[in-house]
Order: structure tokens, then sequence, then C-alpha cells
């Protein structure tokens, strides 16, 4: 690791506190003067890290850049190692660059998280708005021993780790949206992107992609005009994005998830999703290919799908593929 990389590390870990560049060199074994070189180039990086003579280096509190190293000092020490985090200025898309990797053989934990996507995606192609330095845009590997039919509970238990995590980290109250959505205040926060591959001779998964992306800030120019009426963020737009929120955020997640994930069979998230269901008791409107049917949505049963009474009064249980919500009414 560079002498950059690890000056970063012991100024997130000191992040609002100085601390003296021998203290820094001492640590890192290297010379004051690596330090001082390593510190310029962060500065010229966009981080706020102020130089008092007699006093060191303070990475001020309102630096938020995302790094490995503003993420991995929140993560409980037994994921952290498993991990590999990238982080980018700017990418297409995170699905994209995790699957490339895991073409290629990338191990199970390899993490890609970008500050902007210009070409973000959500299910069948859809454009997921992916702004600069408003939101949070990330990509993990995984490599469970699932058959490919158990493959949606990925989704499920990312969901609500993402819910419990919003709602802890930021004092919210999020809703599940089934399937892979999470709303705030009726409006969508986070949209989940899972891509599986699968080996067709034993019918288990290969890989799996899970795209999280969430919307912490609302963007400067606020929505685009397509998702307006629809979006939302996490913290209004007063608010700044102080104390590493999203990078406890992406942590919480992480830390979450991998709970759920590492025993996924058990299933034990199931509850949790249901109790945050947003559409339960609702009247909605189900779309598919060329209909439209109302219904009211019952419950949702032990394998997430969503039991549903239509309007002749007959009951239907919809799994996820087969339809998705269009619009929900009150
Ligand atoms: C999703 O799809 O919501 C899944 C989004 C997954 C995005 C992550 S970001 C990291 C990773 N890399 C990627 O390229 N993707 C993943 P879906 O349920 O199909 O919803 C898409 C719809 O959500 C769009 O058609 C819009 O109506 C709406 N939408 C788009 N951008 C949004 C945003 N930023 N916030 C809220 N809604 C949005």
């Amino acid at each position: 690791m560079s002498v950059k990389n690890k000056t970063l590390y012991v100024l997130e870990n000191n992040k609002g506190d100085f601390i003296s560049g021998t203290e820094i060199a001492k640590n890192l074994s290297v010379s004051r003067n690596a330090v001082w070189k390593s510190i310029r180039i962060l500065q010229n990086e966009g981080y706020n890290i102020l130089a008092v003579k007699n006093k060191g280096y303070c990475l001020s509190i309102d630096t938020d850049i995302l790094s490995p190293q503003s993420i991995t000092k929140y993560l409980n020490n037994k994921n952290t190692t498993n991990f590999n985090i990238s982080v980018y200025k700017t990418i297409t898309s995170t699905n994209d660059l995790a699957k490339e990797l895991a073409i290629k053989g990338a191990n199970e934990g390899t993490i890609i998280i970008a500050e902007e996507q210009s070409k973000g995606r959500g299910r069948f192609n859809r454009k997921f708005y992916s702004p600069k330095g408003t939101g949070i845009y990330m990509s993990i590997v995984l490599r469970p021993k699932l058959h490919a039919s158990n493959a949606f509970l990925i989704t499920i238990a990312a969901a609500v780790a993402v819910s419990e995590s919003i709602d802890l980290v930021c004092n919210k109250e999020t809703k599940i949206k089934w399937v892979n959505d999470i709303y705030c205040d009726n409006k969508k926060v986070c949209g989940i992107l899972t891509e599986a591959s699968m080996d067709f001779e034993s019918g288990m998964v290969d890989y799996v992609i899970l795209g999280i992306g969430i919307n912490v800030k609302e963007p400067e120019k606020g929505f685009a005009d397509e998702i307006k009426d629809i979006a939302t963020s996490i913290l209004d737009n007063d608010t700044p994005l102080l104390e590493n929120i999203r990078s406890k955020l992406i942590s919480e997640i992480l830390n979450r998830f991998w709970v759920y994930y590492e025993n996924i069979e058990n299933r034990s998230f199931i509850d949790s999703y249901k109790k945050r269901s947003l559409l339960i008791g609702k009247n909605i409107i189900i779309h598919s290919k060329n209909n439209f049917e109302k219904a009211i949505v019952l419950e949702i049963d032990d394998d997430c799908k969503l039991k549903v009474k239509m309007e002749d009064g007959s009951v239907r249980l919809l799994s996820s593929g087969e339809v998705s919500i269009k619009k929900c009414e009150p």
C-alpha cells in the first residue's frame, strides 16, 4: 500500500483530531518528508486537511470523500479481512465493473463503489440516476452456495439490511416496497439490482452481483424531471454530509447484510422484511405487459411472494419477475 493510502488510514482514524507528522511517520515507518508529500497529494485530491505548526495534521470532519479508509474503519473486524473495496470517482456502472471482475475470477467480497455513475442501471435496463457526490452506488461480488431458485433471498436480505441501516444511522423510518425498493416518506430512496450467473448443469449460482443505489442527499439541481415525483433522499437539502455519514451507512449495510448472507438459508431476515413492507393492506395496481389490474395486498408469504386479492375476489400469489407493481394508491 502506498504511503499516501496509509497516511489516509491514519488521518481517517483520527478524523477531527490533530496528529503530528512525527507520529504519523513513526506509525508508518516512513520519513516525515514522505508524510508531508502524501498530505499534499491528499489535499490536491480534495481532502480538507488542516496543517498547524506544533500540532500537526487534522482531517476536517467536513471532508466527505468515500474511500476504503473511510469505510473500513466502521466495519466489524470479522468482515473487514474478506472485503476488497475500491472507490471510483466516476464509472459507467458499478454492477458492470463488478460483473467484469467476477467473470475474471474476482473473489467474494470484492466491492466496487462510485461517487457517480454515468450509466447506472435498474432492472430491465431502466436508468438509475446516480449524480455525483450525493449518493451511494455500490456493487458486491458474491459467490453463494445457493440453488438458483433461492437467489431471490439475496435481494430480500439486502433490502432488509439497507432499510435497517438507514433507520439506525440516519434516524429514519424506511419501508420496503416489494420487491427491491426502499421508501422513505412514500418516495423511493434506494433501488437494488441483483444480477446472477448460474451453472446450468447443477442449477447452482456461480456468482451474484448485488447492486445498491441510495439517494443520500438531493442533487444540487434537484432530481431529474423523470423521477422528481417519485424519488427522495434520506437527508434534506440543508443537512450537510457530515461525520462520514455515507461511509457509516455503507459499513452498517455491509455489516448487517453479511450476517444475513452467511446464514442465508435460515431466512432470519424475512420477518423484518414483512414488518417493513410498504404494501401490506394497500390498494395497488398490478402492471404487466399490456395489462393493468387492481388488487389489494393481503400479505407477503414466507417465500416473499405477494399475496393479493383481485377485484373479482380471487386470490393470487405474485412472485418477482412475473409482474411489477407500477403504481401504489392510498
Ligand atoms: C432499481 O431498479 O431501482 C435498481 C437500482 C440499482 C442501482 C444500483 S447503483 C449501484 C449498481 N450499479 C448499477 O448500475 N445499478 C446498481 P428498478 O426497480 O428497475 O427501478 C428503476 C426506476 O427507478 C427507474 O425507471 C426510475 O423510475 C426510478 N429511478 C431511477 N433513478 C432513481 C433514483 N436515483 N432514485 C429513485 N428512483 C429512481
